[in-house]
């Protein structure tokens, strides 16, 4: 998998190469990093990137040139590269749009600044805008990032172990259950007697309950989607916990 950056921060996105599993996966060459600095495609004095919004109003807009030639020097690298947007007004990027990725062979990652880019180059350059969350950042440099993280770790041999539980579709829609470790009692909390219990069942089924807990508490859209195994819906039901989830289900059925 290669991922072409194009930033005017180049060092910025260089920084994630230097340590963990990212950049063990390019040391390992499952994956590549083409850092394009977007300045090399400037031909003025001041190498500028933007310019003002014709029609008027704040901020500045990324000129159209040197994003295009950018994106035609990342096109070297393979045939048909995917080109991404990172912009406040894409589409939401989830688990769901890291796997589409991870099955790509070339991905360009195309980091905003300003108030965003002209919009010929998006139509004629770009394939899909992904948004990281609805908060206001600076720039793409940290959300192309994220990408490049939730994607490479999907790519077989970047973890130990691929973690299973990622695809699994009974726990993906559910939050993570508590975890303990040593000690057993610790600042006169006692770790749950289930999971000291040695009892495997014991263990999974403490466990799925409060995942649920905790997802209807912190996350219920996720809930929304959830699906349960005709074994969950008895655990469910026997701790009152049904009712909860299908009127939480029923509720986003019809508008
Ligand atoms: C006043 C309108 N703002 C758009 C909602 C201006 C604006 C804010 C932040 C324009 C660009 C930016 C920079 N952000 C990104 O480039 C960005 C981003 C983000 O801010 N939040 C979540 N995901 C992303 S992906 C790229």
């Amino acid at each position: 998998m290669i991922f072409s950056v194009i930033s005017i921060f180049p060092a910025l996105v260089e920084a994630c190469m230097q340590e963990g599993i990212i950049s063990r996966a390019v040391r390992e060459s499952l994956v590549e990093l083409d850092i394009i600095n977007l300045r090399d495609f400037t031909f003025d004095k001041h190498r500028t990137t933007d310019d003002r919004p014709f029609g008027g109003g704040e901020g500045m807009v990324m000129t159209p040139e040197p994003l295009s030639l950018a994106v035609k020097a990342a096109r070297e690298k393979s045939l048909q590269p995917r080109v991404i947007l990172l912009s406040p007004q894409g589409r939401a990027f989830d688990q769901g749009a890291a796997e589409a990725l991870s099955s790509e062979q070339h991905v360009v990652l195309v980091c905003g600044r300003y108030e965003g880019v002209d919009e010929r180059f998006r139509e004629h350059y770009v394939d899909a805008e992904l948004s990281v969350g609805d908060f206001i950042l600076t720039g793409g440099e940290l959300p192309a990032l994220m990408v490049i993280d939730a994607v490479t770790r999907l790519i077989p041999g970047v973890l130990g172990c691929t973690d299973s539980a990622d695809r699994d579709t009974f726990s993906r829609n559910l939050l993570k259950h508590p975890q303990y470790t040593r000690p057993r009692v610790f600042e006169g909390e006692a770790v749950p007697e289930e999971l000291l219990s040695g009892d495997h069942e014991a263990v999974r089924r403490y466990r799925f309950i409060a995942s649920v807990r905790r997802t209807l508490e912190r996350r219920p859209d996720l809930l929304v989607r959830a699906s349960f195994s005709l074994e969950q819906l008895r655990l469910l039901r026997r701790c009152g916990l049904e009712a909860q989830i299908l009127e939480l289900q029923r509720m986003q059925e019809k508008p």
